[in-house]
C-alpha cells in the first residue's frame, strides 16, 4: 500500500514540549496503519510516492480520542434512580437497598446478546462520532461466570465489527451478586477462580475492582490483584470515589495502570501513585451527576507529576454520558484542568492508562488514529458543550470510516 498525504491542518500534536504540540500548515503521512511522517508542509521529505492526498483546508487535527473508562455494555437503564436521588436518596443509600449496581445488573442478565450488543454499538458510535478511536469497556453488570464471560465477548465483537479499538477489563468485583449476599468472600474466591479461563479465552486486557463501603475492602481487592498478577495482567482501581479506602496504595503497590476517579484521595496516596507511575483518571461526568462538593486533588496530582487522563466513565447510574467533548469541558469548569491538560487526559494519558504507548499523539511510528475539527484552536474542544458536534473526519489505523 501507497503512502496517504493529509495535508493543509493546523495539528494539536500534543508530542514534544510546545504548547499542544502545535504545528501551524502541517501534513500527516500515513504508511497503512502508521504515521510514517509528521511536520510542517514545507518540510514534507521529497521523492516519496504519495499514493493519495487530502487537503483538509486548514481544519484542526487531534490524535483519535482514547475513552479509557467505560462501562458500556449493560441492560436497561436508570432514570427512575435518577429521580429518587433528586428526592434526596443518595447513591449509596440506593446501592444498599440493592438498587443501583444491582439493578443493572438484574437487567443486563436478563437481556438477550443481540440486545445487549446493539445498545452498546448504539452508545460506541455516539462517542466514536465525537472522535474517540479507542475504547476501553468494564465488565461488571454479570457477576456470574456465564455473564461476566457475555459481556467480555459482546465488547470483543464491538471491537471486531467498528473501526475502533476496544481494550476490556474485568470488573467482576464491583458489587455482591444476590446469590453471594453476606457471603463477599465466597463470591471473591469464585470471581478470582473464573479470571484464568476468561483471560484463556482472551477475554481479559486488565483486571479492575471497586474499592468503597459499598465495594469492597482493600483486603479483598488485593486478593482479586494478586489474582491477576499471577496471570500476568496489570490492574487498576475504582479508588477513594466516595470515601478514601486507602485503595490507591494497594493499587500502586501493584504496579497499577490507573487508579480512577480519586475526589477523597490522600496525599499518601497521591505519592504512592506518583511513585508507581500509576495515571490517575479523572471522571468528571460521575462527580457532576452524583452532585458530589469533594474535588479530586488536581493540584497535588500536577505538583507530583501524576499523569492525568479524563474519561467518560459511561453506564447507567453515574454517568450517562456518550459525549467525551463535554468531559473535557468538565474538567476544565468542575476540576481545573487547562483545555490542554484535558485533551492529553483524553488522549496521550488516556492511552497510558491502558498500557498503550502506540497511539495518543501525532508523531512518527504512532498509530494513524486522528480526528479532524472544524475549529480553530485546540482549546474550542474543551470550551463548547452541549450538542453542535465540531468532528467531521475520523481516521482509525490509517482508515478513514465511514460518517
Ligand atoms: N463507580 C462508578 O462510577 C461506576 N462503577 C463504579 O464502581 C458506576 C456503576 C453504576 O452505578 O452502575
Ligand atoms: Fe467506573
Amino acid at each position: 500500500m501507497g503512502l496517504t498525504l493529509w495535508r493543509n491542518a493546523r495539528l494539536a500534536t500534543l508530542d514534544g514540549q510546545a504548547p499542544w504540540g502545535l504545528i501551524e500548515r502541517g501534513a500527516l503521512l500515513v504508511d497503512g496503519a502508521v504515521l510514517r511522517w509528521v511536520g510542517a508542509e514545507a518540510e514534507l521529505p521529497r521523492g516519496l510516492a504519495v499514493e493519495a492526498e487530502h487537503d483538509l483546508g486548514g481544519c484542526l487535527v487531534t490524535p483519535g480520542l482514547v475513552d479509557c473508562h467505560t462501562h458500556l455494555v449493560y441492560g436497561g437503564d436508570r432514570a427512575r434512580e435518577f429521580e429518587l436521588r433528586l428526592q434526596g436518596a443518595t447513591y449509596e443509600e440506593i446501592a444498599r437497598a440493592g438498587g443501583g449496581i444491582r439493578s443493572t445488573v438484574q437487567a443486563t442478565r436478563a437481556a438477550s446478546d443481540e440486545q445487549l450488543f446493539e445498545a452498546a454499538r448504539r452508545r460506541a458510535l455516539a462517542l466514536m462520532a465525537e472522535g474517540v478511536t479507542t475504547l476501553e469497556i468494564k465488565s461488571g453488570y454479570g457477576l456470574s461466570l456465564e455473564h461476566e464471560a457475555r459481556m467480555l465477548r459482546l465488547a470483543r465483537r464491538l471491537g471486531a465489527d467498528l473501526p475502533l479499538t476496544v481494550r476490556t477489563t474485568y470488573l467482576a468485583a464491583h458489587a455482591l451478586p444476590p446469590e453471594f449476599e453476606g457471603r463477599a468472600d465466597d463470591y471473591l474466591d469464585a470471581a478470582c477462580a473464573w479470571l484464568p479461563r476468561l483471560h484463556a479465552e482472551g477475554l481479559v486486557d486488565a483486571v479492575d475492582a471497586f474499592c468503597e463501603r459499598i465495594g469492597f475492602t482493600p483486603a479483598q481487592v488485593r486478593r482479586v490483584f494478586e489474582a491477576a498478577r499471577a496471570l500476568g495482567l496489570p490492574v487498576k482501581l475504582h479508588a477513594e470515589q466516595l470515601s478514601d479506602q486507602g485503595g490507591s496504595q494497594l493499587a500502586a503497590g501493584f504496579g497499577a495502570l490507573s487508579c480512577d476517579h480519586l475526589e477523597y484521595l490522600s496525599d499518601d496516596g497521591v505519592a504512592a501513585m506518583a511513585r508507581a507511575g500509576a495515571v490517575a483518571v479523572l471522571l468528571p461526568g460521575a462527580f457532576y451527576f452524583l452532585r458530589e462538593t469533594r474535588l479530586p486533588p488536581v493540584e497535588k496530582l500536577r505538583a507530583a507529576g501524576v499523569p492525568i487522563a479524563v474519561a467518560t466513565d459511561h453506564n447507567p447510574g453515574s454517568s450517562p454520558t456518550l459525549s467525551p467533548l463535554l468531559m473535557l469541558n468538565m474538567a476544565c469548569t468542575l476540576f481545573g484542568l487547562t483545555p490542554e491538560e484535558a485533551l492529553r487526559g483524553m488522549t496521550v494519558n488516556g492511552a497510558r492508562a491502558l498500557g498503550l504507548a502506540d497511539r495518543g499523539r501525532l508523531a512518527a511510528g504512532q498509530r494513524a488514529d486522528f480526528a479532524v475539527w472544524d475549529a480553530e484552536h485546540p482549546a474550542a474542544l474543551a470550551y463548547r458543550f452541549g450538542g453542535g458536534n465540531p468532528c467531521r473526519r475520523v481516521v482509525a489505523a490509517g482508515i478513514e470510516r465511514a460518517p
